[in-house]
């Protein structure tokens, strides 16, 4: 018999740009971000603008960016502006999830990551914080479609703390918070009341849990793992009330798109892009204003929470 050996997660490649590896290296606060909202969120070159922004934002809160993208067998860790402009502006990079990743690495091709891919990475990396504005969750309907997102799904497996503006109207919200409950994923508002919408301020839905501290969150976080969790927690910020866009506004786009969707047989993958076109679209644009607004405002707050979570374990 020969003995066969299988891959661990120390044979998964990892490029870290010099940025990151220093800053992970001296217990400096990182944040991963995801790349998956540059090739299939915003038009060129507004996707590859706003991901600099983002980054920026990261920066401004006090931490180190580490945007991320597997490419050529590798997980990129630390996009640098080059990477970015090349994949905000090649068409037709694959929109690659956790299950998606094991063959696009194999296959060396190029891969934007989800929410979900990018916890997967963030944690091989020994990132502990990610920030992405929208993540994804249960659909309208999934009682039908079974469409339920894997971001969902990997946070009962990765060890990280996300920092989002909750998700978009186009997903049942309601659904979407009970299943995180159900998987003891803990859901922390920042600062508010309620559990954002992405780029509407209010879900409509109370949030299971607010604090104001950034040190009470840090130490929250550190406390979801000390008790054996291997998930992730979450943490949302609303996007400011300047930048908001207004809720029935979007309801009713929503509720068009939606049926647009299924008469042209949109489905599973393919559905939030569609729907996220078919609302900018019928709000002349302010969608993806807004849109880019509230990637920034999250991404600050992401820097900050890292910040003091870093300052907790110095
Ligand atoms: N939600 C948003 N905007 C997005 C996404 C989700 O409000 O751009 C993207 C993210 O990359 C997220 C992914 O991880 O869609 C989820 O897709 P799906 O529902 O197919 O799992
Ligand atoms: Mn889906």
């Amino acid at each position: 018999m020969t003995a066969t050996t299988s891959l661990t997660h120390q044979d998964i490649p990892l490029v870290f740009s010099a940025e990151v590896a220093d800053a992970l290296h001296a217990g400096r606060p990182v944040v991963a971000l995801e790349s998956n909202v540059i090739t299939h969120g915003l038009p060129y070159p507004d996707n590859a603008a706003t991901a600099r922004k983002v980054e920026e934002a990261v920066r401004a809160g006090g931490s180190v960016p580490a945007t991320i993208a597997v490419e050529s067998g590798k997980v990129v860790v630390g996009m640098t502006d080059a990477d970015i402009d090349r994949f905000a502006s090649t068409p037709g990079i694959p929109k690659v999830s956790s299950r998606d990743m094991p063959v696009v690495l194999a296959q060396g091709r190029m891969g934007a990551l989800t929410v979900a891919s990018s916890v997967v990475a963030a944690e091989l990396a020994g990132i502990p914080f990610f920030s992405s504005a929208g993540i994804g969750g249960v659909h309208r309907g999934a009682d039908r479609t079974m469409d339920v997102s894997s971001d969902l799904i990997q946070f009962t497996r990765s060890k990280v703390a996300v920092v989002c503006a909750g998700a978009k109207k186009i997903l049942d919200l309601g659904l979407t918070l009970e299943y995180l409950e159900t998987q003891c994923v803990p859901v922390v508002s920042y600062r508010s009341d309620d559990f954002p919408a992405f780029y509407c301020e209010s879900s409509g839905f109370r949030s299971p849990m607010r604090l104001d501290d950034d040190e009470v969150i840090a130490r929250s976080v550190e406390n979801h793992w000390a008790l054996g969790n291997n998930s992730s927690f979450l943490i949302t910020t609303p996007v400011r009330p300047e930048e908001a866009i207004d809720s029935d506004e979007v309801d009713a786009a929503i509720t068009e798109a939606m049926a647009a969707a299924d008469r042209d047989g949109i489905r599973g993958q393919a559905i939030t892009k569609y729907l996220m076109r078919a609302v900018d679209a019928a709000t002349q644009g302010r969608s993806s204003k807004a849109n880019m607004a509230v990637l920034v405002s999250t991404a600050e707050v992401g820097g900050r929470l890292a910040a003091a979570h870093a300052r907790l374990r110095a």
